[in-house]
């Protein structure tokens, strides 16, 4: 904590303007013993001053925008590109400061106070947001909204605690009816809170991670040439020869905010090649690990009876849509079931507009589970929820105690594991190697 950190906080690269930020006791010294312009170290905290920074020689490096907080650190605002940030840097560190960590700007505002550890890690998860959503959520998660409804569930359980301390004990007779309603209906309410989060985590990540649809089907049936439909680009070779595909081909699109992350795969047949043999293999494991089966079929062909039994086998797991595929082929398409698609990927190449229904029936299979969940209220993070299930078996445990009448201070201790576990997720309970994983996940200078 005590020494003086620095780090450029932007991008390497060209780019009009670049940030190195400086941060610890000698932060404001260390700046304006190379900075040419006003004394740095009579101004006010918050002020901006222009001027020149020099390298240890006296030879100027770039024209740069200083800012001072007497918290103490600073930030230069120099030119951007591969010369002046790394010379500023270095010229920083020959006056005192040191390299910093990765995440160690923000992990020292996490131990200042100034931020929890839920909001610390929201840093990282807006770094790493790759869709409008995600990074609504993440920052909504930085401005605290998440750590208040952990508040709030801590809230609830500490009043739990206190009541079952001072109130409850069995041994004694008169055990009041409306007390023990009352410390049920607590329990119950928590209950409900935590399974809420935890539910939210498949939506959390849903966001962080996207969603996989992965597209299936017998070959030829004309899945790679979706994916190009879907993705706007000729990503993947389309030939009219069966088993074209045989690894794994991903590209994403975002999608009403949403990040699709489409994987065409090798056509699923019997097969003595042994390279595509592979390729099926694999695409069977794919579906296995999709958020969303997209099943291609040829519509001049329909589903045979293994594919039937496959499709039952997949439903039980995940959302299947089915595509009946080459449907300019036939003049009137034949009925199909109430999961199916009539397409022509072909043609919905230079069509966009002919897979709206498809884009619909995808971001409603995935949105259902998004408009029901509080988007403030969203868990995106897998240490979080661990945390939150320990939190709710505690609960249950005490739920259970209830039930069978155990002593209040049995029951108490159920609830102040739980608390345990929330405080480990704000880092009110920490540990420093708990903190070391956290902040390695970051970029240097964040
Ligand atoms: N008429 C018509 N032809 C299509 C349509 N979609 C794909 N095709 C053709 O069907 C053939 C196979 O298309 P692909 O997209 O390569 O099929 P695939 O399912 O990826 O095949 P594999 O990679 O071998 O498993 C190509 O000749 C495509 O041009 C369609 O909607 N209508
Ligand atoms: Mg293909």
């Amino acid at each position: 904590m005590s020494t003086t950190i620095a780090a450029i906080a932007t991008a390497r690269g060209q780019a009009a303007l670049a940030i190195v930020r400086v941060s610890g006791p000698e932060a404001v010294e260390v700046v304006a013993s190379c900075f040419q312009g006003r004394d740095l170290r009579a101004v006010d905290s918050h002020t901006v001053h222009v001027g020149h920074l020099l390298t240890a020689d006296g030879a100027p490096i770039d024209q740069v925008v200083a800012t001072v907080y007497r918290a103490p650190r600073s930030e230069i605002t120099c030119h951007g590109g591969d010369f002046a940030p790394p010379m500023i840097l270095e010229t920083l560190v020959q006056h005192g400061a040191r390299l910093a960590q990765p995440g160690e700007f923000t992990q020292r505002a996490f131990l200042n106070g100034k931020l929890d550890l839920a909001q610390a890690e929201a840093v990282a998860d807006l770094i790493h947001a790759s869709s409008s959503r995600a990074h609504r959520v993440s920052l909504q998660q930085l401005q605290g909204r998440y750590s208040e409804h952990l508040q709030h569930l801590r809230d609830e359980l500490l009043e739990l605690c206190a009541f079952i301390e001072l109130e409850l004990d069995f041994a004694e007779e008169d055990v009041a009816f409306a007390d023990l309603q009352r410390l049920e209906r607590l329990l119950e309410s928590t209950t409900h809170t935590l399974e809420g989060l935890l539910k939210s985590y498949r939506v959390g990540e849903l966001l962080r991670d996207g969603v996989r649809v992965v597209i299936g089907g017998r070959p030829n049936a004309g899945k790679s040439t979706l994916l190009n439909a879907l993705v706007g680009r000729d990503r993947a070779i389309v030939s009219a020869t069966p088993g074209t595909t045989r690894d794994e081909i991903e590209a994403e699109a975002e999608i009403e905010g949403l990040r699709f992350r489409f994987v065409d795969t090798a056509g699923l047949r019997a097969t003595a090649d042994e390279i595509e043999a592979e390729g099926v293999r694999r695409a069977r494991r794919a579906i296995d690990h999709a958020d969303v089966l997209l099943y291609v079929y040829d519509l001049t062909h329909g589903l045979d009876l293994d594919e039937q039994a496959l499709l039952d086998d997949v439903r039980t797991q995940l959302p299947v849509l089915c595509i009946a595929n080459k449907a300019d082929l036939l003049g009137d398409a034949p009925a199909v079931p109430a999961d199916t698609l009539v397409l022509s990927a072909k043609h919905a190449t230079a069509d966009e507009a002919m897979l709206d229904p498809l884009i619909r029936i995808l971001v409603d299979t995935v949105a259902s589970d998004l408009s029901d969940t509080d988007s403030s209220a969203v868990v995106m993070n897998q240490r979080h929820r661990q945390h939150l299930a320990s939190a709710l078996d505690a609960v249950q445990d005490a739920r259970r105690g209830l039930a069978l009448q155990v002593p209040g201070d049995l029951l108490a201790i159920d609830l102040r594991k739980a608390l345990e576990e929330l405080g480990a997720i704000t880092g009110e309970i920490t540990n420093e190697d708990v903190l070391d994983q956290i902040f390695s996940r970051f970029c240097i200078g964040k």
